[in-house]
């Protein structure tokens, strides 16, 4: 059975003291409620990185991660981070990808295929985002979109390393706007994905790649969307400044 995955996207949120107390109210919600093959991610700003993985110390359904690295291994890149330094302080997931990445800092599924290559060089897994913005979709792109964000960002890998990734689809119109796709609508996207899994890697590993939705989840309508056969768990933004709304979220699967 797949792995199902409840991640948190703090974004640029939170001074230290605060994402600590933060993560540690959240350990001590859910804790005793992840079972089976649950985990539970935090992706949150450099700073907390290493202090966040001491409190998940003795927590294995506990993991955290970044959310972005450089695509160098090391070198003069002032203001950025490597895999390498993430990896050094036992984070262990990076978010590549984001839209609000691909928006705000130009990133290109070509510069994203080398940031995926760099974070499993250095045995960081990707959560890699895909998603189509509110044009693509009326314009009926949304899945060509998908499909080269796929071929392009992810499909180069051999299928080991593929195996290593989490996949989250965020529909770029429900990304902060409080609008979440419906659960037929990510679905629909979601099975196209595993289909698309299926065609290059063959159906066992698409039958093994966890798919998470992203966009404006909440305690609300987890639900709703957990309940659909393709979606494995979500990529939280806002809800996970919430201790509660997050713990809620990952009890989904309880
Ligand atoms: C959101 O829910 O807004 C996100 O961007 C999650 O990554």
């Amino acid at each position: 059975m797949r792995k199902k995955i409840v991640a948190g996207n703090w974004k640029m949120n939170l001074d230290y003291n605060e994402g600590l107390s933060l993560f540690s109210e959240v350990i001590n919600i859910v804790k005793d409620e992840i079972t089976g093959t649950q985990e539970a991610i935090v992706c949150s700003p450099f700073i907390h990185l290493h202090s966040l993985v001491q409190l998940a110390k003795g927590y294995d359904k506990v993991s955290v991660g970044a959310q972005n690295a450089h695509q160098a291994e090391s070198g003069a890149y002032t203001g950025e981070i490597s895999a390498k330094q993430i990896k050094s302080v036992g984070a262990q997931y990076v978010i590549l990808g984001h839209s609000e990445r691909r928006q705000y800092f130009g990133e290109t599924n070509q510069l994203l295929a080398q940031k995926t290559d760099t974070a499993l060089k250095n045995e960081l897994k990707p959560i890699f985002c895909i998603g189509e913005t509110l044009q693509e979709r009326e314009a009926n792109e949304h899945f060509g979109i998908i499909k080269a964000q796929l071929e392009e960002g992810v499909f180069h890998l051999s299928e080991t390393d593929f195996a290593k990734l989490v996949i989250a689809y965020e529909p770029v119109w429900a990304i902060g706007t409080g609008v979440t796709a419906s659960s037929d609508q990510a679905q629909e996207i979601h099975a196209f994905i595993r289909k698309e899994i299926a065609a290059k890697y063959g159906e066992a590993t698409a039958e093994a790649t966890t798919i998470l939705y992203g966009g404006s989840c909440n305690p609300k309508n987890a639900a709703e969307l957990f309940a659909q056969p393709d979606i494995d768990g979500g990529l939280i933004g806002g809800a996970s400044l919430k201790s509660r709304d997050f713990a809620d979220i990952v009890k989904v699967f309880n």
